[in-house]
């Protein structure tokens, strides 16, 4: 069994990776691609930007494809950075950040900015996963990780918003987590097996 994983985010095939291949299934990446895909990523739910991704690359590529929209829900903030996630520090909402390391970053230090003196920490990763089979079906499933953002970063593992984020009945943030055990608790790691239950009660 193989599918490609459609994600241009190194963090995150890893992490697919590492999860698919417990279930014995194969990955194919966008770099072992000889033609490339430009995709935006404009809609305004996950479900309809993970969508997007999948069919764009399973009608190129003419194969099983694996995609996702991610992010970190913040109750403070309205839900916010949500499908605006990956490129937070850019977007026209309580001002731009200037990116001097990395995007990651410099997505961190507008969340904690915005943060500042709020009381209400609560968050949530949420992750949608759709499979798409071109020209025949295709399915998505949801997965959720709730949790609180700190202070200061902790942690160099994951990444993403996991260096500020601590799980619920967690002391540690989603950074200090090994790989193993971050993917049993995470949005991710939730949301690709409910659909892994899903595609085999289907075949
Ligand atoms: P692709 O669209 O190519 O998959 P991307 O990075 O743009 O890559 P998303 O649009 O799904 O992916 O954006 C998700 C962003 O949300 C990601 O860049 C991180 O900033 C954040 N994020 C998602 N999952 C995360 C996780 O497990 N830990 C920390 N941050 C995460």
């Amino acid at each position: 069994d193989k599918v490609l994983v459609a994600t241009t985010n190194k963090g995150k095939l890893k992490e697919f990776e590492q999860i698919l291949s417990q279930f014995g299934i194969q990955v194919i990446s966008l770099e072992d691609m000889k033609q490339k895909v430009e995709i935006e990523e404009d809609r305004e739910t996950f479900l309809e930007n993970a969508i997007k991704k999948a069919k764009i690359y399973g009608d190129f590529y003419k194969i099983p494809v694996i995609a996702e929209d991610a992010g970190l829900e913040v109750e403070a903030l309205n839900g916010y950075p949500g499908v605006y996630s990956a490129r937070f520090y850019d977007i026209d909402f309580g001002g731009k950040e200037t990116v001097k390391e990395n995007k990651d970053v410099a997505n961190i230090n507008k969340l904690l900015r915005l943060l500042k003196e709020k009381e209400n920490r609560e968050a949530r990763f949420v992750s949608v996963v759709v499979f798409y089979k071109p020209e025949d079906f295709g399915i998505w499933t949801e997965g959720y990780c709730y949790g609180k953002i700190i202070d200061k970063p902790r942690g160099n593992k994951g990444f993403g918003y996991d260096p500020v984020f601590i799980p619920e009945g967690y002391t540690k943030t989603m950074a200090e987590l090994d790989p193993e055990e971050k993917n049993r608790i995470s949005h991710r790691g939730k949301a690709v097996k409910k659909l892994l239950e899903k595609l085999r009660k289907l075949l």
